[in-house]
């Protein structure tokens, strides 16, 4: 009786359901690198480096403890290249009785798990991922009805079920569930915040990296700067390093951005949260401790709690929930094509030019990056969300479906209608200038919205409001920009979409 137990790229965790009750004895664990997995979409070159090296030192962690490994490699002449080939030869190989699997990060490949039973002729469990804080199950029963899914009162209740800053049954640490308001800081000019630490690879990544490099070198970014952390001991030190030095400010500065500081006071953990090597429980039990030891404030240690126990978990809900019809949502029926400095960086706009810059760069920007930068650009310049939400997903080391979709189709875009946000994430080249240094050194000028020196992100802005004027005008929380607009001379409304216009007919 020979268990095929699966372990996809993103499932790197120890702790990983499909591996509960192995029998060491009989039981085989497969992993398996395809080509299908790393070109459905065309993956920035270290996340593919990421995603093969942390396969292949987790399954060298199992090995090492005993276990059976099956392991396929990219370069394997047997290889067929999907999930469902390998699994299918696998099982027939190791003469399988049965599968495990974890229910997995995307929906297209849940949809090829659940054909996995009749392409083999075996049963087939799918597991619960246990790995997130709230089931899937309980995030429906907690969205019911409603209409609009405010993250704020499902990290309530997760507050409540963790304990997590709990000072009594309802009552959070502090007396405030929320300190955001303290977290809108610009990054003062004698701040510099202390670099990340990075893990150079070893012999196995820098195999992969090679074999990246051969195998997908027209993929998007570059390698040089790989420093992700690629198993479980050094996602832990990520962690440390940054509870230790950057978690006291992260609060503060979590919205700044700085030319020439690509991260920040930020965690990055994202990368080895989401392919398996870190746990999200540990990483807020070690920021709780940092604010019960007296390191770390609360502002900064309840936002980097919401971001993992509130968003993190929320966004997946919400994928769960909506899918597959969420990504067929265009509320703001935007069509244009999205224009190619965003894969070149080739671009007079200095705020554009160094998200896209650093995510070439390092497959990384941070979430004001990503929201408030090229988010908003795309937002406001009417881009396709096929086109932005698949850009997303191919850049970020960070980047699975279940987490980058609502992120961008949602949040940045506003393309589902108002499901995850209540009013676009809109503004104008005033709120950048207010969070970042970028527009000191930009060719355009953030005061002026029409001429020549005029910054886009201001035309863009009241182009945007004015095409979506009506749309909108039910929307409370957009009552202030359109009286805005209405108030504005015509004349001038009409020259800043003239400016538009022609922007758009340059791009
Ligand atoms: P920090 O800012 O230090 O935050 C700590 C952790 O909190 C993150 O590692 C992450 O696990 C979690 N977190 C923070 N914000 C969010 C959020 N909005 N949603 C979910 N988790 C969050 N995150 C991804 O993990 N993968 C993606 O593909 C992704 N795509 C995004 C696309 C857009 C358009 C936007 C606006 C955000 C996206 N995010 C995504 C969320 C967020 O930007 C990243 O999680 C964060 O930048 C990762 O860097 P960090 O680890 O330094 O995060
Ligand atoms: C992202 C990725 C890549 C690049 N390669 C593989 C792979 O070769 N084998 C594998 O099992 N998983 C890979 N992954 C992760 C999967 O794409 C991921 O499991 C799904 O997107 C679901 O989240």
């Amino acid at each position: 009786m020979t268990t095929l137990r699966v372990v996809l790229g993103d499932q790197c965790s120890e702790a990983l359901s499909a591996l509960d009750e192995l029998d060491m004895a009989h039981d085989v664990v497969l992993f398996a690198e395809v080509r299908a997995e790393c070109t459905y979409v065309p993956h920035h070159k270290q996340k593919i480096a990421l995603v093969l090296s942390a396969m292949r030192h987790f399954a060298e962690a199992l090995r090492h403890r005993g276990v059976m490994v099956a392991y396929t490699r990219l370069d394997d002449p047997a290889n067929t290249h999907s999930l469902a080939g390998e699994v299918a030869r696998m099982a027939a190989v190791h003469d399988a009785t049965r599968i495990i699997a974890t229910h997995p990060g995307e929906f297209r490949v849940l949809q090829d798990m659940q054909a996995w039973s009749s392409r083999t002729g075996l049963p087939v469990e799918i597991r619960d991922d246990t790995r997130f804080l709230c089931t899937l199950s309980r995030f429906r029963a907690w969205a019911g009805e409603k209409k609009q899914l405010r993250m704020e009162y499902f990290y309530r209740q997760i507050r409540r079920s963790t304990g997590l800053l709990m000072q009594a049954p309802d009552e959070p640490v502090g007396g405030q569930w929320n300190y955001d308001h303290d977290n809108r800081a610009r990054l003062p000019k004698d701040i510099r915040p202390p670099s990340p630490k990075r893990f150079p690879p070893d012999a196995i990544t820098r195999e992969v990296i090679a074999l990246v490099e051969r195998e997908f070198a027209d993929h998007f970014g570059t390698t040089a700067a790989f420093g992700w952390p690629v198993t479980a001991a050094d996602a832990t030190a990520a962690l440390e390093d940054f509870v230790a030095h950057r978690l006291p400010r992260f609060g503060d500065y979590q919205d700044a951005m700085a030319e020439g500081e690509p991260t920040l006071f930020h965690a990055l953990i994202g990368a080895a949260l989401n392919v398996g090597i870190l746990d999200p429980m540990a990483a807020c039990r070690a920021a709780e401790q940092a604010y019960r030891a007296g390191h770390a404030p609360l502002n900064a240690v309840e936002g980097f709690i919401r971001q993992i126990l509130g968003w993190r978990e929320y966004v997946r809900g919400v994928y769960w929930l909506r899918m597959p019809h969420y990504a067929e949502t265009n509320a703001l029926e935007a069509t244009r094509t999205l224009p190619e400095f965003y894969w070149s960086a080739d671009t007079s706009m200095a705020c554009m030019r160094a998200a896209i810059t650093q995510t070439r760069d390092l497959a990384y920007a941070h979430h004001i990056q990503r929201l408030m930068v090229t988010g908003n650009f795309a937002l406001l310049a009417g881009l396709d969300p096929v086109a932005v939400n698949e850009w997303y997903l191919v850049v970020y080391a960070d980047a699975y479906e279940w987490v980058e979709l609502p992120n961008t189709h949602g949040m940045a875009l506003h393309a589902d209608g108002g499901i995850m946000a209540s009013k676009p994430y809109a503004a104008s080249g005033a709120y950048i200038n207010r969070m970042s240094d970028h527009c000191r050194g930009c060719v355009h000028d953030v005061k002026q919205a029409t001429g020549p020196k005029a910054c886009p992100f201001n035309y863009l802005y009241w182009d945007f409001m004015s095409r979506h004027a009506a749309r909108f005008s039910r929307n409370p929380r957009m009552a202030m920009p359109l009286r805005t607009l209405a108030k504005m001379d015509p004349a001038k409304v009409a020259a800043m979409r003239a400016e538009a216009a022609r922007f758009f007919d340059a791009l």
